[in-house]
């Protein structure tokens, strides 16, 4: 059987445990663990195909819900796929809906079947299934396509949880059957189970069971505190086979990317370095700043004087911060380059931390300087 996506252990950390690896797909290699960058409506907000490039972003993600609603999958089928229509020839990967109706959408009804919902832009009556999720995400021709998935809210009741994970499975094996790109397109599956830890392995038994090329941990970083989440983590991960790639879902603060590749994880993606970066926010190696503040009106010097990016070779705070007060594009442009710079060359670091065995020095380094309550 011909498999699109492919893991390839390089090794691993012996201090940390942490995985240095390869993620092989259709459309190039990404090397792991890896952020990968959102672009919601098929773009990285403000940033262009050769702008990622410049900051080797070798993956990003991109939404079935959006997507679908709008300009519709079919569209961009008509244009020749995701890739071409966005000018985007390394991989994409598109989570599945399922996510996106619980947070956006209005009205919405969960069956067996699937879930009714209505539009957030015209409240339009909606529907999707795991069919529907799998014939959007085979038209799009995403690399990595998401199963169709339930998460529940934090906290939510033992019962409801185990009732959803149970559904969840029945979703991904209903996705399995609908997948009609699986040559060049790899389905992963997500592991769900809130807080509970046979509800999580009772998820992750079944989808395993499944043999999908991947597997993502879903429902966390919906609310819950940090320490219950890396325990989480802690007993899930475990669960998982180790010759596939492991993603966690909707996690991008410093501190929780290196703490999740620690534990085993080999992707992320998160819309906090983009849409801080919108509000004037940047992260740094000393902390986030916020470059709209008065502190910064004079301010010559760049945004993180140990950053390389363009932004902080050629421009100063306070320069950023006159085109943000300005309301002039340019100014989030700047800062969006910084963020997703800065968090492209944290994974760069901690791949070479793994290299070096030496993942839980780097981090007791990062945190000293980052500081530990800032996210
Ligand atoms: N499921 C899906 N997408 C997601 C999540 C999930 O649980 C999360 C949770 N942090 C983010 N994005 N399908
Ligand atoms: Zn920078």
């Amino acid at each position: 059987m011909i498999v699109a996506i492919t893991y390839e252990l390089i090794k691993v950390c012996k201090q940390s445990g942490a995985r240095l690896g390869r993620v092989h797909t259709p459309h190039g290699v990404i090397e792991t663990p890896c952020f990968m960058p959102v672009g919601t409506q098929a773009t990285v907000k403000t940033m262009s195909p050769e702008e990622l490039k410049t900051m080797d972003a070798r993956i990003i993600l991109s939404n079935t819900y959006h997507l679908f609603l709008r300009p519709g999958h079919e569209l961009i089928a008509r244009a020749g796929g995701l890739h071409k229509f966005m000018n985007w020839d390394r991989a994409i990967l598109t989570d599945s809906g399922g996510f996106q109706v619980f947070s956006l959408s209005e009205m919405r009804k969960i069956t067996e079947e699937g879930v009714q919902f209505r539009s957030h832009l015209n409240g339009d009556k909606l529907f999707l299934s795991p069919e529907k999720a799998m014939e959007i995400q085979n038209a799009l021709g995403s690399d990595i396509m998401m199963a169709f998935d339930e998460c529940p809210p934090f906290p939510a009741e033992y019962g409801y949880v185990k009732r959803s994970i149970e559904r969840t499975s029945r979703w991904a094996e209903r996705c399995l059957q609908a997948h009609a790109r699986p040559e060049d397109q790899g389905l992963f599956a997500i592991v769900q189970g809130g807080e509970y830890e046979d509800l999580r392995k009772q998820s992750a038994t079944d989808l395993t069971s499944m043999d999908f090329p991947g597997y993502a941990i879903g429902g966390l970083s919906v609310g819950e505190p940090k320490p219950i989440m890396y325990r989480v983590l802690d007993y899930t991960v475990p669960l998982l086979p180790s010759g596939k790639p492991r993603y966690l879902m909707g996690v991008g603060s410093p501190d929780a990317l290196i703490e999740g590749a620690i534990r085993g994880i080999d992707m992320f993606d998160c819309v906090l370095p983009t849409r801080i970066a919108r509000n004037g926010t940047t992260m740094t190696s000393k902390g986030r700043v916020v470059v709209r503040n008065a502190a910064n009106a004079e301010d010559f010097g760049p945004l993180d004087p140990a950053c390389n990016c363009y932004t902080c070779q050629n421009y100063s705070r306070a320069y950023i911060r006159h085109l943000l007060k300005a309301d002039e594009t340019f100014g989030i442009r700047l800062t969006t380059y910084h963020n997703l710079h800065f968090l492209l060359q944290l994974m760069r670091d901690v791949r070479q931390a793994i290299m070096e065995d030496r993942l839980l020095d780097f981090r007791d380094e990062f945190f000293a300087q980052y500081g530990l309550n800032d996210n």
